[in-house]
């Protein structure tokens, strides 16, 4: 443990000094001061000036079985004195990554029975680009090579992944997206779904995929990559006409359906995985996050029989980390997926996710701020809107009200995230029904402050 001797100011002069942080502006966070966090229980944070918050985002929507885990760390300990580290190259393995590995087996639905490690869903996805291409190629079709992905999702951060996902303000950094990846649109019908019925427009958004297909040469597709339910872009549930469509499309054309489960995974929708609830059977899921329950990074890649023999009957599939199947993250993995599986949690967060839909709709659905309210599991979305009833936009910069509200939930000591005007949680799949309803109170004290707020600064304007 790293023992806490210094203010809070000290500690944020020296955050701002030597710490760089992802998706952040240096300066502007330089100016104010990082909330420093200094431990964790169940769902609550505690920061250096003794403060409780709720973490109503589990970490970065990986901490399913809640904070303050000892075994896990017990686990942790005792693997990395039996053996800290050794690696799955050259014709080697260990005991945690034949367990841990039979165990995602076991979990996995229908016949994704094999397991590619890596050290986090960025590196993941990374290992399916290469996978997907070396599986045609192997096959005699190296020209089928192209994945096709979504604006607006959310794959990770790397070259690779970051080249999958449909993040404008990333592409806009570092050169993304790499040859090879093309994008078509999300299936978010509350901002984009015009006159359509929901049903109507996921379908629509579906057939972007075939028309794509058409456009291109299914002989030069590979694969087809979503979230079951996109999470970083904002929680968004597609119409349920949705993913059907996008399975029967790549079935008609042999493209590769890879689910990205990363936060879908483990629990959080009330099955073990997304594409159970959303009915999806793909060739490839992406894992992470909720694996280890972020008390260890790890990722991987559950792979079909008939993947894994493709991939097999091309040699040497030339590809992997130093971290992949790593033994300590491994063994904390398996503790977590053993609690998760002793205490019921994948059942736990399916009724904790229905008091969480009917708080969320009797707190929220008449708020003056919310245009809509939706939920999945415990993934649940607050649209805020200008004008009740109109899905109209703010004429504010998008994320203006946003940023206020996010703000506003900070301030009443709430981890609540926005997503331009959407504000999101998804909290650890242990949370209790009076936590549900504290959470409640404290985004309801944010939400009136920000309508306060915005009332004052005249924001409350739709655009035209
Ligand atoms: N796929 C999905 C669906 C994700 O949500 C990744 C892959 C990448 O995983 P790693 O372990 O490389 O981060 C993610 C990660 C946010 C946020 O702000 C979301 C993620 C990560 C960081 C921030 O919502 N998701």
């Amino acid at each position: 443990m790293i023992p806490n001797h210094l203010p809070t100011e000290e500690l944020q002069a020296l955050d701002a000094a030597h710490h760089m942080h992802p998706f952040t502006d240096g300066n502007a966070l330089a100016a104010k001061g990082a909330r420093v966090i200094t431990g964790a229980r169940g769902i609550w944070l505690t920061d250096s000036d003794g403060r409780q918050l709720v973490d109503g985002m589990s970490g970065l929507w990986c901490v399913n079985i809640g904070y303050g885990r000892d075994s896990l760390a017990d686990v942790a300990a005792a693997q990395m004195k039996q053996l800290p580290y050794y690696n799955t190259f050259f014709q080697t393995t260990h005991p945690p990554v034949i367990a841990l590995a039979e165990r995602v087996a076991q979990l996995a639905p229908d016949d994704l029975n094999h397991v590619f490690f890596a050290g986090s869903g960025s590196e993941a996805n990374d290992t399916n680009i290469r996978m997907v291409r070396h599986f045609w190629a192997a096959q005699g079709k190296p020209e089928k090579s192209i994945i096709v992905a979504r604006k607006n999702g959310y794959h990770g951060s790397s070259v690779g992944s970051g080249s999958l996902g449909g993040m404008v303000a990333m592409h806009a950094q570092g050169g993304l997206p790499i040859p090879g990846i093309a994008h078509i649109n999300q299936p978010h019908w509350y901002s984009e779904g015009g006159d359509m019925t929901p049903e109507e427009f996921g379908l629509a958004r579906a057939r972007e995929l075939e028309a794509y297909i058409q456009e291109v040469g299914a002989d030069r597709v590979a694969a087809f990559i979503g979230e079951p339910i996109q999470g970083a872009g904002g929680v968004i549930i597609p119409p349920e006409s949705y993913w059907p469509e996008i399975q029967r499309i790549c079935q008609q054309y042999d493209v590769l359906l890879i689910a990205d489960e990363v936060i879908c995974g483990f629990g959080r929708t009330g099955h073990w995985f997304g594409s159970q609830s959303l009915g999806i059977k793909p060739d490839i899921m992406t894992i992470a996050k909720g694996l280890s329950s972020g008390y260890a990074p790890i990722g991987g890649s559950i792979v079909s029989d008939r993947v894994a023999e493709g991939i097999n009957a091309g040699g040497d599939f030339n590809h992997g980390y130093t971290y992949s199947g790593h033994p300590m993250a491994c063994a904390v993995a398996l503790e977590n997926l053993r609690i998760m599986e002793d205490e019921n949690l994948v059942d736990r967060a399916a009724e904790a996710g229905k008091h969480l839909a009917k708080t969320w709709q009797d707190r929220f659905a008449d708020h003056p701020l919310v245009g809509a309210v939706e939920s999945h599991g415990l993934l649940a979305a607050l649209q805020l809107t200008p004008k009740k009833g109109s899905r109209s936009p703010f004429a504010a910069d998008k994320g203006t009200v946003g940023t206020i509200c996010r703000d506003a939930c900070f301030a009443n000591d709430l981890v609540m995230r926005h997503v331009g005007d959407r504000m999101i949680v998804a909290p650890p799949l242990i949370i209790t029904e009076d936590e549900i309803t504290e959470m409640a109170n404290r985004a309801e004290k944010a939400l009136n402050t920000a309508l306060d707020t915005c009332t004052r600064e005249g924001l409350l304007v739709a655009a035209s």
